[in-house]
C-alpha cells in the first residue's frame, strides 16, 4: 500500500463541469512552466530576465541554466513527481532553481528564509520530499549545518544541494547540470507545486496549486497591473511568498517578458538604490514597509522618479495611510487582497482614488465566485460584514493530505473559507474587516496562535498559555501570549519565555512581542471555555487596561 504521505500530490480536483468552463473560457491554457519558460526564452532571448546582486540573466540564459538544472536533478535519481524543498532567498539562482524543478516535473515546496528545523521538518514529512535546496548563508544565517539535522531527522531527504559553497555530504548547486537525460511531458494540469499556508490552526499546511491554475492567476495579473516589456518589477519581499512570487510578482513579470530585480532585503536604504539604478516600475510590500518608505521617501537622496506603482497587500492597510502613498511617493497605489489558496482582488489602476483608499479590490476573475455570508451560511446584503467564501479557477479545493483541515476549510460546493470578515461593495469590491479566525497577521506573516501555545505549553513552567494578537500602529498586529505558571515552578521572565521559544527552532516572526503572566484563566460554570473564546477575552482585556494606563 502507498503511504499517502509520501505519495505525489494528486492532480487538483474541480468538478468536470467547472474545469470544462475554464478551458472553454481560455483561463487554462494547458502551458507548463517549463513550456512557458521555453516561450518565453524564444520571444524575449537576450533581453534580460532577472537582475540579483551582480548576476544579470537573460531568458535565454534562464532556459539554459533552468534545463541543465533538471537534467541534474534527474541524475541525481528523482522521479517526476518528487517533491523538493526549497529555501531560496531573494538571489537570482531562485529561478534556474525552481524552473529546473519544473522542467523535471519535480515539485517545489517553497519555505522562508526564516523557516528553522522545525518548520523545515514538518514540511518535509508532510510533503514526502526527497531533496532540499538551500543557499549556503544569508547574512550571518548558515543553512548549512541546518540542511544536515533536517537529513537527520528525515532520511528520505537523501539530497542536499546548495547555492553557493556546500558542505560536507551536500551537492553544489553548480554541479547539476546538461546530461543526455531527457525531459519529461509536464501535464500542466498536474500539481505544480506546494505552497505554505499562513497557519489559521495548528501547523502550516501545503497547498497544491497546478500549473494551468497558477500561470492563469499571474498571467491575468500581470495585464491587472499594467505590466509590459519595458516593466521592472523590484522583488523587495521573500520571493517564495506568494504575494511576490504570482501578485503578479515575479512570475507575472517573467510571463510579461519584463524584468525582475531582487532586493536582498526591503530597508529603503538598499530598496531605493535599486529603485534607482534599475529604473523600478512596480513593487509590492506589506503596509508596515510601505510605511517605512513613506517615512524614509521625502528626504532620500535616491531618484525614485520610475516608480508608477506601489502595491500593498498581506494585511489590512489603513485608509489614512493609503492617502498618502501618491502624495509622497507620487506612484499609484494598487491594493492587493490575496491568499495563498487563490484568490487575489485588486483595485484597478484607473480605479478612481476613492476606491483604491478605501477598498482591497475585486477578484482577478469572472469566475471568481465570491459568497459573503453570515454565521448561518445565509448571504448578507451588500455593505453588511460577513465570512468570505470563495472558489474559481485558481483556488484549491483542498490542502494537500489533511482531511480534517479540510472538512473546516472548505464548504460543501468546494468553496474555501478563507476565516476573513469582509463587506462587499457595489462593483464586486471587498473591503477587509476582520478575521473570524485565530491567527495572527503580523506584519503579513501569518502565525497560528495554537501552534505558538504548543510550544509554550513544552516549557517546564508553563501550566497553560493562550497566544493573541494585539492591534500595533506599526506591524498591523503583534503576538501577545498570556501566561499562566505551574504552581511552585521558578518563574521565569519574558525575556526567557522568547528564548524557550528560540530554541525550538522556529522561525524568529513566531516568537511572542510580549508576554503576560497572569494567575488563572476564566473558566465559566460548565468548566473550560473555548480556546476562541478565552483568546478574545483576553484580548478585550488587555486592550481595556491598555487605554486606561
Ligand atoms: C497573502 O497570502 P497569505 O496566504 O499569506 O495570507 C492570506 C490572508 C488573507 O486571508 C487575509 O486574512 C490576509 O492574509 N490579507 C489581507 C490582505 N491581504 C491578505 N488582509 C487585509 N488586507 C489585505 N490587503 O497575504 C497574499 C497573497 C497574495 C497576494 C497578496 C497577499
Amino acid at each position: 500500500m502507498t503511504d499517502p504521505l509520501h505519495s505525489a500530490p494528486p492532480a487538483q480536483i474541480w468538478p468536470s463541469d467547472l474545469a470544462l468552463r475554464y478551458r472553454e473560457r481560455g483561463y487554462w491554457r494547458g502551458e507548463s512552466f517549463g513550456d512557458l519558460l521555453r516561450r518565453l526564452a524564444a520571444e524575449h532571448g537576450t533581453r534580460i530576465a532577472v537582475v540579483g546582486g551582480t548576476t544579470r540573466l537573460s531568458y535565454q540564459d534562464l532556459l539554459d541554466q533552468a534545463e541543465a538544472a533538471a537534467c541534474g536533478w534527474l541524475d541525481l535519481g528523482l522521479q517526476p513527481g518528487d517533491r523538493v524543498l526549497v529555501q531560496i532567498p531573494n538571489i537570482a539562482e531562485f529561478f534556474p532553481a525552481v524552473f529546473g524543478l519544473f522542467l523535471a516535473g519535480l515539485v517545489p515546496v517553497y519555505a522562508l528564509p526564516a523557516h528553522r528545523r522545525t518548520e523545515l521538518v514538518h514540511f518535509a514529512r508532510r510533503s514526502g520530499a526527497k531533496a532540499l535546496i538551500q543557499a549556503d548563508r544569508l547574512d550571518a544565517f548558515d543553512y548549512r549545518p541546518l540542511a544536515c539535522e533536517i537529513r537527520e531527522a528525515v532520511p528520505e531527504v537523501r539530497h542536499l544541494v546548495v547555492i553557493g559553497e556546500a558542505g560536507a555530504g551536500q551537492i553544489p548547486f553548480s554541479a547539476l547540470t546538461r546530461s543526455a537525460t531527457p525531459l519529461p511531458q509536464v501535464d500542466p494540469s498536474a500539481v505544480a507545486f506546494l505552497q505554505i499556508s499562513g497557519g489559521t490552526t495548528g501547523l502550516s499546511k501545503l497547498i497544491p496549486r497546478t500549473h494551468d491554475d497558477y500561470l492563469y492567476s499571474f498571467i491575468e495579473s500581470a495585464r491587472i497591473s499594467g505590466l509590459t516589456p519595458g516593466s521592472v518589477y523590484l522583488c523587495a519581499l521573500p520571493v517564495a511568498h506568494n504575494f511576490p512570487m504570482s501578485s503578479p510578482g515575479v512570475f507575472g513579470t517573467l510571463a510579461a517578458g519584463a524584468r525582475v530585480v531582487l532586493s536582498p532585503n526591503p530597508a529603503p536604504a538598499t530598496a531605493f538604490a535599486l529603485i534607482e539604478a534599475e529604473k523600478v516600475t512596480i513593487t509590492g510590500l506589506v503596509p508596515p514597509l510601505a510605511l517605512l518608505w513613506m517615512q524614509a521617501a521625502p528626504t532620500t537622496t535616491h531618484d525614485l522618479s520610475s516608480l508608477e506603482v506601489l502595491q500593498v497587500g498581506g494585511a489590512k492597510f489603513i485608509p489614512e495611510a493609503a492617502a498618502r502613498v501618491r502624495p509622497t511617493l507620487n506612484c499609484t497605489l494598487q491594493q492587493v487582497f490575496g491568499m495563498a489558496e487563490g484568490l487575489v482582488n485588486y483595485t484597478r489602476l484607473d480605479d478612481p482614488e476613492e476606491i483604491i483608499i478605501n477598498t482591497q479590490g475585486r477578484p482577478i476573475s469572472p469566475d471568481d465566485e465570491v459568497l459573503v455570508l453570515d454565521d448561518e451560511g445565509n448571504p448578507v446584503p451588500e455593505g453588511e460584514p460577513g465570512h468570505l467564501h470563495t472558489r474559481g479557477p485558481y483556488t484549491i479545493r483542498g490542502y494537500h493530505n489533511e482531511p480534517a483541515a479540510n472538512q473546516r476549510s472548505f464548504s460543501e460546493g468546494g468553496y474555501y473559507r478563507s476565516g476573513d470578515i469582509v463587506k462587499r461593495l457595489p462593483g464586486g469590491y471587498l473591503v477587509v474587516q476582520g478575521r473570524a479566525g485565530d491567527h495572527i497577521n503580523r506584519a503579513g506573516e501569518k502565525i497560528s496562535a495554537e501552534e505558538v501555545e504548543d510550544h509554550l505549553l513544552a516549557h517546564a513552567a508553563v501550566f497553560d498559555a493562550a497566544v493573541v494578537s494585539i492591534p500595533d500602529a506599526f506591524l498591523g498586529e503583534r503576538i501577545c501570549a498570556f501566561i499562566v505558571l505551574k504552581q511552585g515552578a521558578e518563574a521565569p521572565r519574558a525575556a526567557a519565555i522568547k528564548a524557550f521559544m528560540r530554541s525550538r527552532q522556529v522561525a524568529e516572526f513566531k516568537v511572542p512581542d510580549q508576554v503576560v503572566f497572569v494567575t488563572e484563566f476564566a473558566t465559566t460554570a460548565v468548566g473550560k471555555i473555548s480556546r476562541n473564546k478565552l483568546r478574545a477575552d483576553l484580548r478585550a482585556s488587555f486592550l481595556k487596561e491598555d487605554q486606561k494606563s
